[in-house]
């Protein structure tokens, strides 16, 4: 009882002061801490290990470039609340290079984040937002008289921690799509090296907060796939969650923007939602706080694949989506037969192929749901034969 009485007094403390510190409540300050626990999927009383992290942890600096891209990824940002990011660019990081949101420009702005690196050197988290043109050595894209190129090798020599924020860092994004004019490439290829990846267009702001918070919590980065995205985040397909799924089960389609089934909330597939070959947590946390509905297709627009390469800008958008995973009602077991004599014989023919599968492996199983499956056919035939003679008679 002592140490858990000692945790309670540490966590009653830490909550104190950051209260003070952030000047926000206790409740939204656990809200926050509890979101990014859910966001990593992190076991219950995470959040107390957090909030202890972005108490008492030094704020790591981040140096925060800007590429080839539409701002959205630090837009997308600015919308994540719980607190909102004044308070977290003030208490959780020190953003002491961002191009868009600092004050200082030009000179000044060149040697602000010159100080941080020289301050900060082999402990800053650099973070890299747009694609980086390589064609023609660079010319593409200058800041402060700096290819994107060169300011990149530059700022990420020294760096603790390189994140990609964003699908145009992440794997080239939208300035990437053909023709590709100015060789817009991601930050890995530009390293030469793997980085963390926060795809999307934009990314989910928690995704990224989480990860920081990881970094403090932890003293390392999340674990990753192996295109460097967080396996928190991007290890589902967005499929898999969608709130429109049972309607996908059920053959329920939108097949028009406007029809009946789009406004009766039916499944976006046939509209070109690339949902099913999409890996993000877009279906699971939404975006923001914008209350219910708040990601594509909760508002009735088919996801794009915008965090998956290869998928989003680059296959047409009402092009319908390639089957990953998919599960089928074919695959799962029939309710239909569940009283009266189908029951005993589904039952019987699930314990044979479960049976078969402890033998035979994963394909065995298949194979013995496929031929229960035409079993039960034979079976439904002659029960409907039977139900038509009970019927005449
Ligand atoms: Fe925009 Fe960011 Fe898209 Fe790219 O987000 S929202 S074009 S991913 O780099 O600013
Ligand atoms: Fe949801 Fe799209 Fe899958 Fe339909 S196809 S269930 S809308 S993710
Ligand atoms: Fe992008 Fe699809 Fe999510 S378009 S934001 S991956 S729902």
């Amino acid at each position: 009882m002592g140490d858990l009485n000692e945790i309670f007094d540490l966590g009653r403390e830490t909550l104190h002061r950051a209260e003070q510190r952030l000047d926000i409540s206790r409740r939204d300050f656990l809200q926050f801490c509890s979101t990014l626990a859910v966001t990593m999927g992190l076991p219950s009383g995470a959040e107390a290990a957090i909030a202890k992290a972005i108490e008492t942890a030094q704020r790591p600096s981040v140096i925060w470039l800007h590429f080839q891209e539409c701002t959205g990824c630090t837009e997308s940002l600015l919308r994540a609340e719980h607190p909102t990011l004044e308070k977290l660019i003030l208490d959780v990081i020190s953003l002491d290079y961002h191009e868009t949101l600092m004050a200082a420009a030009g000179h000044q702005a060149e040697a602000a984040r010159k100080d941080a690196m020289a301050a900060h050197k082999g402990k800053y988290v650099l973070v890299v937002e747009g694609a980086i043109p390589l064609k023609d050595n660079g010319i593409y894209c200058k800041v402060g008289g700096h290819t994107a190129v060169d300011l990149v090798k530059e700022c990420a020599a020294d760096a603790a921690a390189v994140i990609a924020i964003g699908s145009c860092a992440s794997w080239g994004g939208m300035p990437s799509s053909g023709p590709n004019p100015t060789g817009a490439s991601s930050l890995a290829e530009v390293l030469g090296k793997p980085v963390v990846t926060i795809p999307g267009c934009p990314p989910n702001p928690y995704n990224f907060l989480a990860t920081v918070v990881h970094f403090l919590t932890f003293g390392k980065l999340p674990e990753v796939d192996k295109l460097g995205r967080p396996k928190f985040a991007y290890s589902r397909l967005i499929h898999e969650h969608c709130e429109r799924r049972a309607h996908f089960d059920a053959g329920r389609f939108a097949m028009q923007f406007g029809d009946s089934g789009h406004r009766q909330g039916y499944c976006l597939y046939k509209l070109g939602c690339k949902g099913p070959e999409t890996y993000a947590n877009c279906s699971t946390i939404g975006f923001g706080d914008a209350g219910e509905n708040n990601w594509p297709v909760g508002c009735g627009h088919p996801c794009i694949g915008c965090t998956e390469k290869g998928v989003g800008f680059t296959k047409p958008i009402h092009q319908v989506a390639r089957m990953i995973n998919v599960a089928p009602p074919l695959q799962y077991p029939r309710i239909v037969e569940e009283q009266g004599k189908g029951a005993s014989f589904a039952s019987a023919a699930a314990l044979a192929a479960l049976a078969g599968a402890a033998a035979g492996g994963a394909a065995m199983l298949t194979v013995n749901l496929g031929l229960s499956h035409q079993a039960e056919e034979a079976q439904r035939a002659k029960n409907g034969s039977k139900q038509k003679d009970d019927a005449e008679v």
